[in-house]
């Protein structure tokens, strides 16, 4: 079915013939995938620098997901328990959405919104009966949400995440603020729980933590790219901080052995001890909101 597009907003084919989403407005230039829902660019006019990161090595292909951007994690965060064979971070970022609504609204904003549904495909890797909405509303900030509704008819327990990957000039210069006294599951550490006393949060090696219990707006100060991220949140408990480092770089395929020191994962999540449970019919809404400013 043709979509009726307004002005500023096309549908072309990307990389890999994967059906893409372009939005080049007064605010901003961004771009989404159908795969994954997956917003992979997001610039204001007023920023010299793009805000998300995209490997050069990410692949663009049905069924694989897309590395940078804003992967939609769900339903499980990381390897699923108990069946290693099932795809990382859930079946949302490496199915393909169904596009529901793209407007632009009265002050210039750009607000596109996608569907999944489970199926017979997505229950070929787990039995959930779920319906998705992911909305983004990109503009001179981006708002996104991710909305779950339950449809089975017995209890369903997930997690979700935005896995925003955010680009910095250089992640050893970088401070990450809000996170003070917090509680952690260290994945570098055989998954220990510790307290956050660090602040800012300083990236000098891998670095991969679950914070649990958290509502806090996160900031990132970024001298390298001379700008302040903020990433605020709602419905969400978990925040997860990862920079892969060297060692990791190098053992993804699908990430340059250099490209580690352009970026860190501000993500928006609700994970482990903060999963989400909701009853036949029931509905949950996760956002996260970044805005970006210049430093001095
Ligand atoms: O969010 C951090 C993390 O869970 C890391 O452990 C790392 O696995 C990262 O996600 C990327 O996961 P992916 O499956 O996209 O390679």
């Amino acid at each position: 079915m043709p979509l009726d597009l307004p002005a500023g907003i096309t549908l072309d084919e990307g990389p890999g013939g994967l059906p893409r989403l372009t939005v080049a407005t007064d605010l901003c230039t961004a771009e989404m995938y159908l795969h994954g829902a997956h917003l992979c660019r997001w610039q204001p006019r007023a920023e010299p620098h793009p805000v998300l990161w995209m490997s050069r090595s990410s692949r663009f292909e049905a069924g694989a997901p897309i590395r940078g951007g804003v992967p939609v994690c769900f339903p499980w965060f990381g390897p699923k328990a108990g069946d290693p064979a099932a795809p990382a971070h859930g079946v949302a970022r490496i199915s393909p959405w169904t596009v529901d609504r793209v407007e632009i609204e009265p002050d210039g904003t750009a607000a596109v919104s996608l569907t999944l549904a489970s199926d017979a495909r997505t229950q070929a890797v787990t039995p959930d009966q779920f319906a998705l909405t992911f909305t983004a509303r990109l503009g001179g900030t981006l708002s996104m949400a991710l909305t779950v509704e339950n449809r089975g008819q017995g209890p369903l327990t997930f997690e979700e995440a935005l896995h925003s990957y955010v680009a910095v000039g250089d992640v050893r210069t970088v401070g990450v603020d809000g996170l003070a006294g917090a509680t952690f599951i260290d994945k570098t550490d055989a998954m220990a729980r510790k307290a956050e006393a660090e602040a800012p949060i300083t990236i000098a090696a891998e670095t991969d933590r679950l914070y649990l219990n958290t509502s806090a707006t996160v900031t990132l100060t970024d001298p390298g790219l001379g700008r302040r991220l903020r990433v605020a949140k709602s419905g969400s408990l978990a925040t997860v901080i990862w920079n892969p480092w060297i060692a990791k770089s190098r053992a993804m395929p699908d990430f340059g052995d250099d490209e580690w020191p352009g970026m860190i994962c501000i993500e928006t999540a609700n994970a482990a001890d903060n999963a989400v449970t909701l009853g036949p019919g029931g509905r949950h809404t996760m956002t996260a909101m970044i805005d970006v400013s210049r430093l001095g």
